[in-house]
């Protein structure tokens, strides 16, 4: 019964992972510091009232970090790791304090001050496709919903303004690009059972909205700059680990036994751990040597006996047994 449950639980996972061989690798990217190329926003407001329109621009420091999962393709031979696909996952941003103020002559000044701002970034359809380290800004967002923006100036206008305040946590700012972003990751460094990839994003933005419109006051934000994280991941190298996740384990055994008769063309994922594109006995010996290599949950202990087992076993027949989906093995 338990074999059954696990043999459905990898089949489980095994649709949910698709036709594609890519894992998927959460990361956390550090914001660097702000610079003239990276993580200063600048910020224009524009606002009329009593038919004159004015504007400022100030500009505000982005720090923080953004969580993100990469879909990673990798292959061992030569060690190489591409991603494929990029999804936003959340993370906090924070802007410094925002000041404008507004002229209008003998009218008087609006003065507009905008704290504590700060969000998060998000893919809304995922994962947003990454080619050749490039992706398409459209596929992403910031948004900006913790903080205000109160207005207040001096003379007929400060008068006009003194009241007005912008929630960003009840009317969010959700900027995006057209522009394309890029996603650079360095060549895996081997440290032990692991590669560890470099990663560095960059991510243009741009807004253009009205924000307030009321009592004869309008006020539009323009927002533009650049976003650039580091950080870094690593991918298991570890023979048998057909997932990636770091064990060898059930789920590894029924990616191999799924691709096992492969000639050629095979990946990492589908249990080509000796890279030459076939999945074959020397793959499966190799699974076998470090199964449970890391922590396993107690059911697979019958598993492991079960595995020692099939590697008893002719390798024609294995084969045979490799292309049946519905046996009653791990
Ligand atoms: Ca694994
Ligand atoms: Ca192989």
């Amino acid at each position: 019964m338990m074999k059954r449950l696990m043999l459905a639980v990898g089949l489980v996972l095994l649709l949910v992972a698709g036709a594609a061989s890519a894992s998927v690798i959460g990361v956390d990217l550090s914001l660097v510091p702000p610079s003239d190329q990276a993580n200063r926003l600048e910020l224009t407001l524009t606002a009329s009232a009593l038919f004159i329109t004015r504007h400022d621009t100030d500009y505000a420091n982005l720090a923080g970090n953004v969580l993100a999962s990469l879909s990673v393709n990798f292959d061992p031979t030569p060690l190489d790791a591409e991603v494929i696909g990029l999804e936003f996952t959340g993370g906090g941003i924070t802007l410094s304090d925002l000041s404008f103020t507004l002229d209008y002559g003998f009218l008087g000044t609006l003065q507009a001050n905008g704290t504590g701002i700060g969000g998060t970034l998000d893919t809304p359809t995922p994962p947003g496709v990454v080619t050749g380290g490039a992706f398409a800004g459209s596929d992403h967002v910031v948004i900006l919903n913790q903080g205000t923006i109160v207005s207040g100036g001096t003379g007929i206008i400060g008068g006009m303004a003194d009241s007005l305040a912008v929630d960003l946590g009840t009317g969010p700012i959700i900027a995006t690009t057209n522009q394309w972003g890029s996603l650079v990751v360095s060549a895996p460094t081997p440290v032990g059972g692991q590669a560890i990839c470099g990663v560095t994003l960059s991510m243009p933005l741009q807004y253009d909205e009205e924000i307030y419109n009321q009592e004869g006051v309008v006020v539009s934000a323009t927002l533009s700059g650049m976003i650039e994280a580091h950080g870094q991941f690593s991918v298991s190298t570890m023979p048998g680990d057909a997932d990636i996740d770091g064990d060898v384990d059930l789920d590894d055994f029924v990616l191999l036994k799924q691709s096992f008769g492969t000639m050629d063309g095979a990946t990492w994922q589908m249990g080509d751990f000796t890279g030459e594109g076939a999945v074959d006995l020397d793959d499966f010996v190799l699974l076998k040597q470090n199964f449970g290599a890391a922590a396993i949950p107690e059911p697979t202990t019958v598993c492991l006996l079960a595995l020692g087992g099939l590697a008893a076993l002719p390798r024609r027949h294995w084969q045979l047994r490799g292309t049946d989906t519905s046996g009653d093995t791990c």
